[in-house]
């Protein structure tokens, strides 16, 4: 079950003495994350101006039903899924959005340098939705737990690591967590689960992988999925439909006050959001190569139970 490991104002480095130690923070703080734990910020770790988050708590949206968060793509510097009723000042949003991902990004950077070395930035989400009572169809709802998996965004292996924050000025956020995907896996993979099919490493294999790329290639909207993407899709739908798994597993549950902030990874640490209103979250993907411990990351637990090869090492990391 994950721990919530609390991280003491951060100073980073400014000398070579103090620097052993930096190196040194930041292996533990990897340690913890790879093992299944959750590193708890009780305040927000960089700058943040009040006037910005004011203006994101004034965002009024008028129903939350079927509602996805607002997204920000920092290799584009775009939005997406803001409806213009809603928004009146989408120029002012992008900054605002843009700014928040910069610092999450730069703070990591400096605290976890050896995945900054290899990662690859993703989204950035404002969730400006109540969470409790949130009317979403099963598979998308937030208070089921589960393990993260992106139907559109296949991970090809790749970590997904989460920053949120909690901008509500009085509300905490509730979270519940469970089991880690490791006993996730031993339980249910290869039973209630069928464990992925390996790479077709043959020729009709490698076409079929270089056809569909090409297309993608061209700007149409392909989703080139690893056996290993289809699994963690799988193990996903799976914990949510599973209405046993729902009331009897373990589970602990926590509480992130206004102005802190969270890391984790979500694809391991089996998680629900109960409660909570106005969160912003950074997504980081992080190769397995650049993982301290990758025998405890889910896709070596996955070819361990399988004894296959779930992933095409010539394929693109994403
Ligand atoms: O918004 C949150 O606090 C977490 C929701 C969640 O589990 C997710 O977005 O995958
Ligand atoms: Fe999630």
């Amino acid at each position: 079950m994950a721990r919530l490991i609390q991280v003491e104002e951060v100073q980073f480095a400014s000398s070579p003495s103090t620097a052993n130690s930096s190196l040194e923070r930041s292996l533990r703080l990897c340690e913890e994350l790879e093992g299944g734990n959750i590193l708890f910020f009780p305040q927000i770790p960089f700058p943040f101006a009040q006037e910005d988050r004011e203006f994101l708590l004034k965002q009024k949206q008028k129903s939350s039903k079927h509602r996805k968060n607002i997204a920000y793509k920092p290799i584009v510097d775009k939005i997406t899924n803001i409806s213009h009723e809603d928004e009146r000042d989408p120029l002012r949003l992008l900054e605002v959005m843009r700014k928040y991902s910069q610092e999450v990004t730069h703070f990591l950077a400096k605290l976890l340098p050896s995945y900054a070395s290899c990662w690859r930035l993703d989204f950035s989400s404002f969730r400006p939705f109540q969470e409790k009572d949130r009317k979403l169809r099963l598979r998308a709802r937030n208070d089921l737990l589960h393990t993260d998996a992106f139907p559109t965004r296949p991970m090809h292996g790749m970590r997904i690591l989460r920053f949120f924050t909690n901008i509500n000025p009085t509300e905490d956020r509730k979270w519940m967590t469970s089991e880690s995907f490791q006993i996730l896996a031993e339980k249910f993979a290869g039973q209630a689960v069928s464990l992925p099919k390996p790479v077709n490493h043959n020729l009709f294999g490698k076409l079929v992988r270089l056809l569909k790329k090409s297309v993608k290639q061209m700007g149409l909207p392909v989703v080139l999925r690893s056996p290993y993407d289809v699994f963690m899709l799988k193990m996903h739908n799976f914990l949510k439909e599973n209405r046993e798994f729902q009331s009897q597993c373990p589970k602990d549950y926590w509480s992130f006050p206004p102005g802190s902030c969270w890391l984790v990874f979500t694809d391991q640490v089996s998680h629900a959001a109960l409660a909570g209103q106005y969160a912003l979250e950074q997504t980081i993907l992080v190769p397995r190569s650049c993982l301290l411990n990758p025998e405890k990351s889910p896709i070596s637990i996955l070819e361990r139970l399988s004894g296959e090869n779930l992933v095409d090492p010539f394929f693109i990391e994403h």
